[in-house]
């Protein structure tokens, strides 16, 4: 049985998913979309039936079974998905769990994603989702039909996205959590205005699903903008956000600290991410989180906030399309312990930061 219960990016991780490279395909998708979303010396790559190099993907292999066995020692229960062969069904990878699934509190909804080679990624995860029911987990399936083409079809393009409102689109990791009754998320080129409100209309009206607009014209996934460490201590990407445009949101009044420029690389490229994947972390509790062994600048500032990085080898899952954050899916997060530390934090300061 899988208890699902997670609300925040921080609190102490319990259970979580931890995704798998094997089999893993370039995504075949419209070239518009490619062109908008992924770095151009790899465009050429995106094609039907083109796999990773298996080196990446068995390096890949390797670095995540080792992240499932830290975690594990840090007293988590990892689950990994299903092994499918994508290559035959014209699908991505199940490395990236955290982009097609939201956990809510204990609600675990499917992410109507707008592109092609992923609408059959569940299959990877659906020996997991059956377990959820005994657990009072409540499953809410997309109930969007993915065989429309969000691209073209549809009233009007939404401003600078090469998605336009055909049907309901959001991929989960344009959105954080930051508590029991907020999201924080953002429009990109794999979530559109239709997606929102299916979003909103999913979580239901006791949660505020309130948008910022980064500076980012190829964005996709708010997970290299924006890093939750704790509760009002954040990273941020300074190429894409200037910190003043969080006023008004639920990120106003927070510490925001520039992440660190990321280190240079070559080997191997990155053919799906910008350079800024650096800072998609793994918060596992108020004192652990996971950074690449060779983001050290990172590393010493996390230090500098209290908190303990624990580094791992991990640019091989960088270059198929995310790190830690990416590629892993929280299911449980401790939230009693939290709430405690918050009721501390509100006798000791005397400040209501969140309602009962
Ligand atoms: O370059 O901002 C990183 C996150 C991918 N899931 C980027 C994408």
């Amino acid at each position: 049985m899988i208890v699902v219960d997670a609300c925040d990016e921080w609190s102490p991780l319990r259970e979580v998913v931890v995704g798998t490279a094997y089999g893993a395909m370039f995504p075949d998708e419209d070239p518009r979309m490619i062109e908008a979303t992924m770095p151009r010396e790899h465009w050429a790559n995106f094609r039907a039936g083109h796999p990773f190099p298996s080196r990446i993907v068995d390096a890949a292999e390797r670095e995540l079974q080792a992240l499932a066995e830290v975690l594990e020692t840090l007293g988590c229960v990892v689950h990994r998905p299903q092994r499918v062969p994508w290559a035959g069904l014209g699908g991505y990878c199940a490395a990236m769990p955290r982009d097609c699934l939201l956990v809510m509190g204990n609600r675990v909804l499917e992410a109507p994603m707008a592109w092609r080679s992923r609408r059959q990624e569940l299959l990877a995860y659906w020996p997991l989702l059956r377990q959820l029911r005994p657990s009072g987990a409540r499953w809410l399936p997309s109930a969007v039909d993915l065989a429309l083409d969000p691209h073209t079809s549809g009233p009007s393009h939404s401003g600078p996205w090469v998605i336009g409102e055909g049907r309901p689109a959001w991929d989960a990791a344009d959105f954080l959590r930051l508590g029991p009754r907020t999201v924080l998320g953002q429009l990109s080129h794999v979530t559109n205005r239709s997606g929102v409100a299916h979003l909103r209309t999913q979580l239901g009206p006791g949660i505020n699903v309130h948008l910022i607009q980064p500076d980012d014209p190829h964005a996709m996934h708010i997970d290299a903008t924006l890093c939750p460490l704790r509760e009002g201590l954040a990273l941020y990407n300074p190429d894409r956000l200037d910190p003043t445009h969080l006023a008004g949101s639920p990120m106003d009044g927070w510490e925001l600290v520039p992440a660190p420029s990321p280190e240079p690389r070559d080997h191997p490229p990155l053919y799906m991410t910008s350079p800024w994947v650096s800072m998609n972390l793994l918060v596992v509790d108020n004192q652990h989180v996971l950074t690449e062994t060779r983001d050290e600048k990172l590393q010493a500032l996390l230090g500098s906030y209290g908190m303990t990085p624990l580094a791992l080898p991990f640019r091989n899952v960088q270059a198929m399309g995310g790190s830690f954050h990416c590629a892993t899916l929280d299911l449980r997060r401790d939230r009693h312990r939290a709430e405690a530390r918050n009721r501390d934090h509100r006798a000791i300061s005397s400040v209501d930061e969140r309602p009962a």
